[in-house]
């Protein structure tokens, strides 16, 4: 069959665009949208609110996102950064708003919470009955809880590369399962598993003990001044991706 005279032009601009769609995007740059939120009041657990303050400074001032593109949500809206006081409503509209309408392809999205966490019977607010277990795995946002059923459908409407979520709460382990998704590509890290309470600070450093060897070890990596603190490094080994078991418990308990 031979193409008509008038057919040849299109067949061009089509390819042509096609080309030019290709180039576009494989020279798109990857930018990185962050949502951080210190949840609880609690003095008892004061480490929370120093922890995300920690994240900040690691995102802002050593890996180079701009502020405007960290979303931090806390209970003191005095710390520094901070652009919403953390309650569900704010950090739902942060997920499901500002993530959403920011995000696209080939984008990375960072969400951390460090705050107490909590179990619900499954469904038993209406959401999915989706656990093996009884329970429902929950985040506090400033006395009301974040669901993971919630969470789930919050991050499935990101359109993003990938999608990092990083839980600092007890039975923080619980959310995985929810948030395993393939579209988008999730990495989970949690200080504990879905069964276990957490450490808060227990060696009075300010800091809470998973996410602060984390947050050690992304420090390192984007401020290499030959030595930091890695010194906590071995409950990186213990904990990351949620083990949970070597746990003893949140300190009182
Ligand atoms: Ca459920
Ligand atoms: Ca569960
Ligand atoms: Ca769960
Ligand atoms: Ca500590």
């Amino acid at each position: 069959m031979k193409l008509s005279s008038t057919l040849l032009p299109l067949l061009h601009s089509i390819i042509m665009f096609g080309l030019l769609v290709e180039v576009a995007y494989a020279q798109k740059t990857i930018t990185r949208w962050c949502v951080l939120v210190s949840g609880t009041n609690d003095p008892a657990v004061i480490s929370s609110q120093r922890d995300t303050q920690y994240m900040y400074h690691i995102l802002v001032d050593h890996m180079g996102i701009g502020e405007d593109r960290v979303y931090y949500l806390h209970v003191d809206t005095s710390y520094r950064g901070v652009d919403a006081l953390a309650s569900k409503a704010n950090v739902r509209w942060a997920i499901e708003n500002w993530l959403r309408s920011h995000a696209q392809q080939p984008d990375i999205v960072f969400i951390c919470f460090v705050s107490h966490g909590a179990q619900g019977i499954d469904g038993g607010r209406g959401d999915p009955v989706d656990e093996d277990d009884p329970w429902d795995e929950g985040v506090e946002v400033g006395g009301a809880y974040y669901w993971d059923d919630e969470l789930r459908a919050g991050i499935l409407g990101i359109n993003c590369s990938a999608l990092w979520v990083v839980i600092e709460s007890c039975y923080s382990g619980g959310f995985i399962p929810d948030l395993s998704l393939t579209t988008p590509k999730t990495l989970v890290l949690t200080s504990t598993d879905e069964g276990s309470l957490s450490w808060a600070d227990t060696d009075g450093d300010g800091f809470s003990e998973w996410i602060e060897s984390f947050m050690d070890a992304l420090h390192f990596l984007y401020h290499d001044d030959g030595i930091d603190n890695f010194a906590d490094t071995a409950w990186i080994g213990n904990t990351v991706f949620h083990t949970g078991a070597s746990l003893p418990g949140y300190p009182g308990t």
